[in-house]
């Protein structure tokens, strides 16, 4: 079988001008760190327009022979301020969003400066009023809401954006230019199709737009040889024969004269991003790029990709940001084994992939894309890989490789910097995937990564190849990097026996090398993946690759009805809301929450609830507008009535499922009936118990790690799990509970109910309650740090939950079923997911 390591070898080395020092370093690495503020050329009217599809040839029909040879080149307009980024929910319009309703107190919006004293509510309210940068509209004719005051100081039109946008259109110049169904899908369109959908959905107009540069050649050599970049930069002057001669020498990989142009535009993009966002110029962006690079290797092109993007600034952000620790996370559909090699032995770079892998095989049909591949030398236990063995992956079983593989390792590691390698042909439809992952799932994987490394995440693209459905997968991770919510995630959240084998496997190639994996009562038997990669089958006929992609592209038309209705459904406006009892609390809120004051305590709680009708009644009601997420901060002695009158509220207007989490002592209001409807969740009972599926109690962990242990493993399960319409989340007297605790949990709440949260908290408490306001407004929740083990203790009550509760809670499982309980429900757990 030979070594698991073997690599394809270089092909030509030297190439086709030599081995001598780059010719053209247009740029050194001092010049390198172009920034956010480098945006100038200004382009208005291409870009700054909005609406659906405003100038931009919305519902033109796509042709994959189209090019738009005259297109100017894409750059940025300059930056547009966006003091209330959370007010600005894209295309539609003001129309009747406004009127809040019969709310008891007056709201005002907390200014951009991100201080939100009381004082505000001495300024005069105007209803009619229209902030100076024209984007939210839809607070025209609000009635009683009242908007922000005009004296923001100018300076704070210019703070940082929060979601950086790299791109350049000289990356749709490479093109293949003969005959190869392998590689054809690798198309300019996929570029220009997902932007054009970011605009039409008016993601791209709230972002800070950047043009991309190309990256030098010494910053290619972070990673390449300087025999292998020469030889890249030798195709510029080859002709077509000698470009497909040249690329028969890889595998899947063709050139273009542009192509050493656009794949250094494609790492230069990457880096840029990497910059904004290390910079605090972004708090998190995505790189538009192609060629894509996760499967580059040192001194290799392969799998359409030239230049390593990811690794390359991986790199880069350890040697010039003088970063220690960086995640990768390649949640494309193939094995990154290119960036898997690059780091190996290194332990600065986790590198996490999942892939289609089929036993070995499917491309690129390698030994060490399997789970017990860990990494080597130093670099043990920083290489994961989650091999699918079976095509079918759907939403549950991508969220339960997060929660139970990929976040407890990556909250151990505490990053500095998450990079997704983001290829979206991990998606439904996508005819290299074969995968059931509907693009709102995304959006949820990208909220998961945002807790992380405060923050600053940066994606960037690699594979997708269905058009569509790579445009709408990429609209859902901008907007959650944005901090929108994301939308629900539908069907059934069951993983699927195939998948938890594998989280299983991996769980247990890792738990020597993680503390979060230990202890956690490993079952035993782990069959060797069967199949054996070195007998490695041609590639499927095309007459079946054409039948999957038919009964994928069947999948999708069935969902598209579905689908439509969730993404059009309209973002409620405000995104966070806040009620005081008291108009004394100095509160530090984020800009654009809506903040209600000088309510009585039961007024409050009323006004509570209306907002919330429109969420749990039905889209109509919701596209009124109203509240996504909220606060109500209420005397410590309140806390309990206002939860009893909030899920008797919510339960009156018709909430199908609510999700209660009460962290701390809180009492279990005595009327609740057990009948599905409410899950109960108590974190901080005296004891480990599940009195019923609905009603289940844990003790507070006493250590960072055992809490996260019981977020990941039993809260985040199980509410994913219910799939609640809200979930209120009360925070009782908790001691040794910090706040940074309590924003990751309300911060990670926000996914399973579509951003539906309302926190109860106590008002004596004004620092957590502008921590809870922050998180469940889209900011990233503060770094937990270094964390502790979890205790023996904490470490038990979790597992005694999960073995009463897995047989009805799915989401829970990280092993497939033991022989035991297999027998109650044999069959209907190896069925294929839906
Ligand atoms: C970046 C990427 C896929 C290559 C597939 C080759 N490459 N069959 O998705
Ligand atoms: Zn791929």
């Amino acid at each position: 079988m030979g070594s698991p390591h073997a690599r394809r070898p270089s092909p030509l080395v030297g190439g086709p001008e030599g081995s001598d020092a780059p010719k053209s370093q247009a740029r050194g690495r001092g010049e390198t760190s172009a920034g956010a503020k480098g945006a100038s050329g200004a382009e208005p009217g291409r870009t700054a327009c909005s609406g659906f599809g405003a100038g931009l040839g919305a519902g033109r029909v796509l042709d994959p022979g189209h090019r738009e040879p005259e297109a100017p080149p894409w750059e940025p307009p300059p930056p547009v301020p966006a003091p209330f980024p959370s007010l600005l929910w894209g295309p539609r319009g003001g129309g009747a969003v406004g009127r809040l309703g019969p709310l008891s107190a007056a709201w005002v919006l907390c200014p951009p400066s991100g201080l939100c004293p009381q004082r505000v509510s001495g300024v005069a309210l105007s209803p009619g009023h229209q902030c100076g940068n024209g984007q939210c509209s839809h607070l025209r004719g609000g009635g009683r809401l009242g908007s922000v005051p005009r004296r923001v100081a100018p300076s704070d039109h210019n703070r940082a954006m929060g979601t950086a946008l790299v791109y350049h259109e000289d990356m749709t110049v490479a093109r293949l230019l003969w005959d190869d169904p392998e590689c054809e899908m690798e198309c300019p369109e996929r570029l220009t199709v997902a932007l054009e959908q970011l605009r039409r959905r008016g993601l791209e107009q709230r972002c800070l737009r950047l043009a991309a540069r190309e990256a030098s050649e010494a910053e290619l050599g972070l990673v390449h040889s300087p025999e292998y970049v020469a030889m890249v930069r030798g195709t510029q002057g080859l002709g077509k024969g000698e470009l497909q001669a040249l690329s028969g020498q890889y595998d899947t990989v063709y050139f273009h004269p542009s192509t050493f142009h656009c794949a250094r535009l494609a790492a230069g993009a990457t880096l840029q991003l990497v910059d904004a966002v290390l910079t605090g110029a972004a708090h998190n962006g995505l790189a538009l790029v192609r060629p894509p690079g996760h499967h580059s290797q040192r001194t290799a092109a392969n799998g359409f990709c030239v230049f390593n993007n990811v690794a390359i600034a991986a790199e880069y952000a350890k040697q010039k940001h003088g970063l220690h620790r960086i995640l990768i996370v390649d949640w494309d559909v193939h094995h990154g084994q290119g960036t898997q090699y690059i780091f190996e032995d290194d332990p600065s770079v986790l590198y996490f992939s999942w892939h289609r892998y089929e036993h070995g095989r499917f491309w690129p049909y390698l030994r060490e894309s399997d789970a017990d591949e860990v990494g080597r030398g130093h670099g043990r236990g920083f290489t994961v890989n989650l091999p699918w063995n079976q095509v079918g992956m759907g939403n549950a079983d991508y969220v339960a490789a997060f929660l139970h593989v990929l976040l407890p390792l990556a909250f151990e590691f505490d990053p500095e910097l998450v990079l997704i390698s983001a290829g979206f042909d991990s998606v439904i439809g996508d005819p290299e995937g074969q995968m059931r992952v509907t693009p709102e799932c995304f959006a949820h994987l990208t909220q998961l990564l945002l807790v992380l490394a405060r923050g600053r995440v940066c994606a960037v693209l690699e594979g997708g190849y269905h058009l569509e459905l790579l445009a709408e997968s990429v609209c859902m991770t901008v907007q959650a990097l944005l901090g929108d919510p994301a939308p629900p995630l539908l069907g059934a959240m069951v993983p699927c026996g195939s998948a938890l084998e594998s989280i299983q496997r991996v769980r247990a190639a890792h738990a020597p090398h993680w503390t979060s994996l230990q202890h956690q009562d490993m079952a035993p038997v782990l069959s060797p993946s069967i199949g054996s990669p070195e007998a490695r089958p041609p590639p499927r006929p095309p007459a079946g690759a054409e039948y999957m992609v038919a009964a994928a592209t069947e999948a999708v038309e069935a969902l598209r009805a579905l689908l439509d209705q969730l993404r059009l459904r309209p973002l409620p406006p405000v995104r966070t809301a806040i009620a005081l009892t008291s108009t004394d609390v100095a509160l530090v809120l984020p800009p654009g929450v809506l903040h209600q004051e000088g309510s009585a305590p039961r007024e409050e709680t009323e006004a509570w609830a209306r907002p919330h009708e429109a969420l749990v009644r039905d889209e109509a009601l919701t596209a009124l507008g109203k509240v996504s997420s909220g606060i109500a901060a209420t005397p410590a002695l309140a806390t309990a009535a206002t939860l009893d009158v909030a899920i008797r509220r919510g339960l009156y207007l018709g909430a199908q499922r609510l999700l209660c989490v009460a962290v701390g002592q809180l009492q279990r209001p005595p009327h609740l009936s057990d009948d599905g409807r409410i899950l109960w969740l108590d974190i901080g009972g005296p004891e480990a118990a599940a009195l019923s599926m609905f009603h289940v109690s844990v003790p507070l962990p006493g250590a960072t790690g055992g809490l996260l242990n019981c977020v990941l493993g039993l809260v985040l399960p199980l509410a994913y799990g219910f799939q609640p319409d809200v979930v209120l989340v009360a925070l009782g007297p908790a001691p040794g509970l910090h706040d940074s605790h309590s924003a990751l949990l309300a911060s990670m709440l926000r996914g399973p109910a579509g951003g539906r949260v309302l926190a109860l908290v106590q008002e004596s408490k004004p620092q957590l309650t502008g921590a809870l306001a922050r998180a469940l407004h889209g900011e990233a929740p503060p770094s937990l740090g270094p964390c502790s083990a979890a205790s023996p203790k904490d470490t038990q009550a979790l597992k005694h939950l999960r073995e009463q509760l897995e047989p009805k809670w799915r989401m829970l499982q990280v092993a497939v079923t033991s022989p035991g309980s297999l027998q109650s429900a044999e069959g209907e757990l190896f069925a294929p997911q839906n």
